[in-house]
């Protein structure tokens, strides 16, 4: 290993979502990227399986945005996100709209994905505060939901080692997931687990709607292992929040911008929320940036009910919210996937994408499920007796070796390639994976 690193450097750092103790014993140092590979300290090249954290759909090194951000920086690197704005967030909130369902045209800026779910879950609340329903404070999330690192995202999430550290969070309480016996290996969604959304009524019946502000799903579940919703079940869901005047929030951190061959999951699944959050891909992952749409009738909710002009509609909002470099970043980021026709081409090419992962069924028994939408899939691998994350974590330090990046998490591998990855890519990113879980014991 030729990194450059102490021990005590390595030391200092304490790594987010990383096994701390294992990683310094054995660093995995990346020192540059371009288009859809890495060069490790090493000096190897490693094909990006996961596009960063499923942020870099376009690759790395993006001419566009690169200069986008260095113009940025030279012209205005900082300014004050409250009372005062610039004109590259109002010009990306109207470009975001363009890529949103029709309806949900108000766009609050944050800095991340979590913060992104805090934001919408605050509006949330707030939102039937005003219309006098204060009482409806409870969310709603589901098993094995990913929504990110605040209290109220661990809260609404459903990733049982993600949460029980953590002692109390939001009230909140969770659909059963859509992963039922018989949906195993579908391609794209499955026919089975429609019946799962009618879970709904039963905690809508327990806990009654004028106590609940919203429930929050992801179009399709990224962290746990790209569960695909079946078919029917989030239209069941949208149907039931209306009956029941409950907000629906999607949560788009991963689907939004082309991750699906379609705009966002809403798209891609014919099912319009109230609320999207999104981050990752709006600037491509080159600087941090999220963002929540509303449909214009939450944000009317707020300038009606304002009081005086001078006040502010909604005490919230962050330092960081439409910063002008990440503003820069995400101008350039969907001007390039507009451009260079990703969605298309991700729509195009998902059915190779398809082909190709689930032909890994047959290398190995191990393999107990595979699930795949767009450019993204999951491969549920049978556990070790006691050690159940032991072999996820063994073959993507194996591909790791071999020159492939890919995401481990509990009994799953994902994969998430660039949207501008060639067959010739899938095809080896494949073949290396289905060889490495043939070699494990
Ligand atoms: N919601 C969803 C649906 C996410 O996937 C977040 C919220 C939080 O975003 P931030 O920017 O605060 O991390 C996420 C993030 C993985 C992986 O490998 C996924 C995420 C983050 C890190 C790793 O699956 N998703
Ligand atoms: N903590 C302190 C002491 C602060 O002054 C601020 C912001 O001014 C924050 C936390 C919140 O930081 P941010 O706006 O970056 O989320």
């Amino acid at each position: 290993m030729s990194h450059r690193l102490t021990q005590a450097q390595l030391d200092a750092h304490w790594m987010a979502y990383t096994g701390n103790r294992q990683f310094k014993k054995d660093p995995r140092i990346i020192t540059s990227a371009a288009g859809n590979y890495y060069t490790d300290s090493d000096g190897r090249k490693i094909f990006d399986g996961l596009s960063g954290l499923w942020t870099c759909g376009l690759g790395h090194s993006n001419p566009a945005i690169n200069e986008a951000v260095a113009e940025q920086v030279k012209t205005l690197d900082y300014s004050p996100a409250f009372q005062f704005g610039h004109e590259k967030s109002f010009l990306l909130a109207e470009q975001i709209t363009e890529f949103m369902p029709a309806g949900l045209n108000r766009i609050f800026f944050t800095g991340s994905g979590s913060e992104s779910v805090d934001t919408a879950l605050k509006v949330a609340r707030a939102y039937w505060r005003k219309k006098g329903m204060g009482t409806k404070t409870k969310f709603i999330g589901r098993a094995k939901g990913y929504h990110g690192a605040g209290i109220s995202g661990f809260s609404v999430g459903g990733i049982p080692a993600n949460r029980t550290l953590y002692g109390q969070g939001l009230e909140s309480y969770h659909l059963p997931h859509t992963q039922v016996p018989g949906s195993e290996f579908s391609k794209g969604m499955a026919e089975q687990g429609k019946e799962r959304a009618e879970d709904l009524l039963n905690l809508i019946m327990m806990h009654d709607a004028s106590n609940i502000a919203a429930v929050i799903v992801e179009p399709m579940s990224g962290s746990a292992g790209v569960i695909v919703p079946p078919k029917g079940y989030l239209q069941r869901l949208r149907e039931i929040c209306d009956q029941h005047n409950i907000l629906l929030i999607f949560d788009e951190v991963i689907t939004a911008f082309g991750r699906m061959g379609a705009k966002t999951g809403a798209e891609a699944f014919g099912v319009t929320p109230d609320v999207i959050t999104m981050a990752k891909q709006v600037t491509n992952g080159v600087i941090p940036m999220g963002a929540v749409a509303f449909k214009q009738e939450i944000y009317d909710t707020f300038m009606d009910n304002g009081g005086p002009d001078y006040m502010l509609e909604i005490p919230h909002g962050y330092t960081y919210s439409a910063h002008p470099i990440a503003c820069a970043a995400g101008l350039a980021s969907l001007s390039e996937i507009k451009k260079q026709g990703l969605i298309e081409r991700v729509s195009s090419m998902s059915s190779v994408w398809e082909d190709s992962v689930h032909q890994l069924k047959d290398a190995s028994p191990m393999i107990t499920d595979i699930r795949n939408y767009g450019f993204a899939a999951g491969i549920t691998i049978a556990p070790i007796d006691g050690e159940p994350a032991k072999r996820p974590f063994q073959i993507a330090m194996a591909m790791w070796d071999k020159g492939y990046y890919v995401r481990y998490g509990a009994d799953t591998i994902q994969l998430a390639p660039p949207f501008t990855t060639e067959q010739s890519e899938i095809d080896s990113l494949v073949n290396a994976l289905g060889e490495t879980i043939k070699q494990q014991r």
